[in-house]
């Protein structure tokens, strides 16, 4: 997996501009088999949309992709970093008939982490905008905003701000009822495509209002060169470190560099 191989450097470059990009074929196909066996193994379990996380840290195919596939160097390669930590990772399933769209946000305000941050989101079957792709509004990581981190329902529907009082956020446009306003980008995806999209992004992804096709993606979150620790932010407990200082690389036991420049 690197990038000269997959697009090269006109790769990075849209993702600085856009703070999104796609990787095409990024993933082989005996990796994909893996992640798509364990993800219907972790799926057994019944839970809730988004609670499917950090199953890096347990042996089996989702730590070896992370730690093995080379998807560490990639991340790096996208965002012109010379290093990569592991922050964490989640599956996101909408099977057929699961219609609610995932709301509009950016992930970095629910997070103790201050820079960089790219999520590789990759695409276990064929993704379009009828089985859940999902949207992003181009160039809003630059926005300099921190929106509000927000509580959601057992589908991923808005239900209130937290941090109601807390003058670092600003509250979210209504982007859905003010679509027109701004430049949202999608892309039909096949099994294997990889979106690299930043901590700041503005997203969302679609409903599966299909009636046969499954969307199953697989998230990785990575720290790169000037992500630090800031406590004062997020709301993610699973992200508190004290073994990291305020305002020192986020970079850890628990959140390991998995590539360096050497
Ligand atoms: O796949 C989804 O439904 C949402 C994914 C997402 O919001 C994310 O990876 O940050």
């Amino acid at each position: 997996m690197r990038l000269q191989d997959l697009g090269g450097t006109a790769l990075a470059d849209t993702y600085q501009k856009d703070g999104v990009v796609v990787v095409r074929q990024a993933l082989s196909g005996e990796w994909l088999e893996r992640l798509r066996c364990a993800t219907d193994a972790e799926l057994k379990r019944g839970e809730r949309y988004f609670a499917y996380r950090n199953l890096r840290t347990k042996p089996g195919s989702f730590k070896d992709f992370c730690l093995e596939s080379g998807v560490g160097r990639l991340v790096a390669e996208i965002g012109r970093s010379s290093w990569t930590s592991l922050v964490f990772d989640t599956i996101f399933v909408k099977e057929p008939g699961s219609q609610t769209r995932t709301g509009w946000h950016t992930d970095q305000p629910y997070w103790p982490i201050a820079g960089p941050i790219i999520t590789t989101w990759i695409a276990l079957d064929p993704v379009d905008a009828d089985n859940g792709a999902m949207e992003f509004i181009r160039g809003s990581h630059a926005w300099g905003k921190k929106f509000r981190p927000f509580l959601t329902d057992q589908a991923g529907e808005f239900v209130e701000y937290i941090c109601k009082d807390d003058p670092q956020y600003c509250d979210m446009p209504n982007f859905e009822a003010e679509r027109d306003r701004y430049d949202i980008v999608n892309w039909d995806l096949e099994p294997g495509d990889l979106l690299a999209f930043d901590g700041f992004m503005v997203h969302s992804a679609m409903g599966n209002r299909t009636a046969t096709r499954r969307r199953r993606g697989y998230a990785v979150r990575f720290a790169l060169d000037r992500a630090v620790y800031d406590p004062n932010q997020g709301v993610a407990d699973w992200l508190i470190d004290d073994t990291i200082a305020p305002g020192a690389p986020y970079v850890s036991e628990h959140f390991p560099c998995i590539y360096s420049v050497k």
